[in-house]
This record gives C-alpha cells, sequence and structure tokens, in this order.
C-alpha cells in the first residue's frame, strides 16, 4: 500500500514536515480555499502541488472534490456545476493528480455527536449516540415531522437525553453536528454561539421532495456525464461511503451498503467508477461483510481509508483503535495485499492502492493542542504505524 496522510493544507497544524517524520510518502489534499462548486485552475493546482512536491512528497489523492449541493438536488445551474467539475478533473490530470475522492452525502458529510469521547486510556475519540442525535431533531432542531422518522421508544429516550443536557451541552450538540457542514469540517469556521438553526433547516428543505430513489438517479446522472471524462483523462473517481452508512435527519442517504455501490457500478460499468473503501464508516453497519465487500469490488478500490470502529448493538459506535473494535483490519489487509499482487501480474500501473489511516484519537500531548477533529498528529501517526507494521507482517510471513 501506498502510506498517504491527509493534509489540509498550509493552515493545517500539522506540517508537511510532521507527515514527513511520520513516514507518510503521499499526501492527500484538497483546494479548501477554492468554494464548492468553482473551478480548480490548472495554476491553483500547480501551486498547491509544488508547495507538496517542495517537501519531498506527492499529492497522490485529491480529498475530496466537492459536489455542489445543486448537483444532489438538481436545481438551478446544477447542469453548470456539472461541466465546472468535469473542467476540475480535466485540470487535475493535466497536473498529473488522478486519483479524486468525493462523496454523495446531503447537506452533512460525516457526522457525529461527540468529538471528545474519552476512552479506557484518556485518549479522547469521535462518537456517534443515536440518542443524541435524535434529541438534536426532535427537541433542538424541532424539525416538521421529525416524529415520523422515530418509534415511540425511540422519542421517549431522545426526550430523556435531552431534558438532561444543560444549555452549554445543548450548544455543544449543535455546533459538533453542524461541523458536519462541507466547509466547516475541512478547515472553515464552525458557527459560533447562537447560530441560527433555521438556516440549517432551510437548507434541509432544499431536500423536501427528494427520496433514495431521486437521489440515486440524481447520483447515476453525475457519473454518466462525468465517469467518461474521468476516463478519457486517467482519472480514478471514488465514491466514499457515507459516515454513518445510514439516514440522517430524515435526508436520503444512499451509499451504505454493498447493494448500494452494486447498482451504480452496474449502472456505470467503467473501472473509473470507484470506491473509496472506508472501513470505518463501513464498519458501522453490522450487515455490511467488510472482507466480502472488498472482495466483489475490489478491482474499483482506489483508495483506502483504514480506521476501525466499535459498536455497541443500540445504534452507537466510538471510532476504536486502528487494529482493534469492530473492522477485522488483518483479514482485511491480507485481501488488499493479495489484490495488490493481482493487478501487478496484470501489470496494472494502479497496483499500490493508497491508503491514508483515517481519524486517530487525540492523544498525548495533542490532548493540549488546537486540532481538527479527527486530524490530530499523534493518534493518526500511531494508527500509521499499526498498519504498516501489520502490513510488514503479512507480506514477509504470507506472501513472498
Ligand atoms: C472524514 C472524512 C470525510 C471524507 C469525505 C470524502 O473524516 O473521511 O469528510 O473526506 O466524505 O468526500
Amino acid at each position: 500500500m501506498e502510506q498517504t496522510w491527509r493534509w489540509y493544507g498550509p493552515s493545517d497544524p500539522v506540517s508537511l514536515q510532521d507527515i514527513k517524520q511520520a513516514g507518510a510518502t503521499g499526501i492527500v489534499n484538497a483546494l479548501h480555499h477554492i468554494p464548492n462548486g468553482e473551478v480548480w485552475e490548472v495554476a491553483e493546482i500547480q501551486k498547491r502541488k509544488k508547495k507538496i512536491e517542495d517537501s519531498g512528497l506527492v499529492w497522490s489523492v485529491v480529498e475530496s472534490l466537492p459536489i455542489h449541493e445543486s448537483i444532489k438536488t438538481q436545481k438551478g445551474d446544477y447542469k453548470q456545476h456539472i461541466e465546472n467539475y468535469k473542467q476540475s478533473l480535466k485540470n487535475l490530470a493535466r497536473c498529473d493528480v488522478k486519483i479524486v475522492c468525493y462523496n454523495f452525502m446531503p447537506v452533512l458529510d460525516w457526522t457525529r455527536t461527540s468529538l471528545d469521547y474519552e476512552v479506557e486510556d484518556g485518549s479522547k475519540a469521535l462518537r456517534f449516540e443515536f440518542n443524541a442525535l435524535a434529541a438534536f431533531d426532535l427537541f433542538i432542531l424541532k424539525r416538521p415531522n421529525a416524529e415520523e422518522t422515530y418509534t415511540k421508544d425511540q422519542i421517549a429516550a431522545a426526550k430523556e437525553r435531552f431534558e438532561k443536557m444543560s444549555e452549554n451541552k445543548i450548544w455543544e450538540l449543535v455546533k459538533t453536528i453542524i461541523a458536519g457542514l462541507p466547509g466547516s469540517s475541512e478547515g472553515y469556521p464552525v458557527p459560533e454561539k447562537g447560530y441560527d438553526l433555521s438556516k440549517f433547516q432551510r437548507i434541509l428543505d432544499t431536500y423536501e421532495n427528494i427520496g433514495e430513489t431521486e437521489m440515486r438517479d440524481h447520483l447515476v446522472h453525475f457519473l454518466e456525464e462525468v465517469i467518461p471524462v474521468a476516463e478519457e483523462n486517467g482519472i480514478r473517481m471514488c465514491i466514499h461511503p457515507d459516515d454513518p452508512p445510514f439516514s440522517i435527519l430524515g435526508l436520503p442517504r444512499i451509499m451504505g451498503t454493498e447493494k448500494d455501490y452494486a447498482y451504480i457500478f452496474d449502472k456505470v460499468k467503467s473501472v473509473h467508477n470507484g470506491i473509496t473503501f472506508c472501513t470505518g464508516s463501513l464498519g458501522v453497519r453490522e450487515d455490511n461483510d467488510i472482507l466480502r465487500m472488498f472482495e466483489r469490488f475490489a478491482d474499483r478500490v482506489h483508495f483506502l481509508h483504514l480506521r476501525s470502529t466499535q459498536r455497541d448493538g443500540e445504534g452507537n459506535f466510538y471510532e476504536a483503535n486502528h487494529l482493534e473494535g469492530d473492522v477485522p483490519m488483518y483479514d482485511l489487509i491480507k485481501k488488499i495485499l493479495q489484490e495488490e499482487n493481482k493487478r501487478k501480474a496484470e501489470g496494472r500501473e494502479d497496483h499500490q492502492i493508497p491508503m491514508r489511516p483515517d481519524h486517530g484519537h487525540q492523544m498525548l500531548d495533542d490532548l493540549h493542542k488546537k486540532t481538527n477533529p479527527g486530524y490530530s498528529a499523534i493518534g493518526r501517526l500511531r494508527g500509521l504505524g499499526e498498519l504498516r507494521g501489520l502490513e510488514m507482517g503479512i507480506k514477509k510471513s504470507i506472501l513472498e
């Protein structure tokens, strides 16, 4: 595997030099300063590329080239936005940056209810708690008809949860959920206290008449337009699963299961229509057989997010250490290495799949620093070290 590391750009508290010391060779990066929907111009891409290369690293993967909301809802000037997307892909190809990760999540990108859940060893992890999200939905946001999304028991549990929250806790929860808005999670400021939730509700309302069927159709339309351009330009597109991989706040989320992936791969067959295999997101669903999914879609895996989640059977999960939790990391890496060998034998130029240690606990010195949630240095350093060791162990003992 190619060892990569997500870097948020020049304002990231973790520097390129730090990343080198972590032992990664590839950078996962996006031009976060360009507003979502605008074309990434060649000059901007080149400038960032040079910065990365000046540090002795390479820009391996774009994460993410974001998809404008209008493309997901097919409203307004979405056709122009699709054209812009194609142009950005062509420009990236001209600069030889050829793996592009994206997602098709409506409104919110990844969503958690706590960014500092303390685990047993005192380090802090990201966590999703079902009752907290339901409390937000029903009693804080007060989304119209939200009750229809939940059972009676769930509503009662959410109410109890809500009534125990102090005002500060309520605000913290709001901030945490809104942090998943594209932009805020990617280096932009999170809204200040007093953020008007009606604004957020108005964004949710843009999905009023869009169910899962429409959402799937919109994704397929986007792929039919964009994948031929990717193919012509040698770009490998890879869609990230919804995180968490199920519907929240009544929004249509359609990329969480093996069936979901099989559907879009059947509709748009090119291998340039690929997957960002995110073990942490997929692993949240007990009905996702990660190993089987990897086997089934192996030739389309263009990028790996390796991390683990721990479920509790009641709809909650937290992010476990990389080699613990519910993800069968040893068996998976074995399969990844077999796939790499297979590609090599077939003469495929993409026989080394980029992986990044996804997320990590906030730990040691980082507990006293301001860090990007999930993206502090030391937790990921631990993750990368463990994964790299596991890879070498498997290679030396089994596959050589
Ligand atoms: C969270 C990330 C996601 C991911 C996007 C990909 O930490 O894995 O934000 O970058 O969903 O488009």
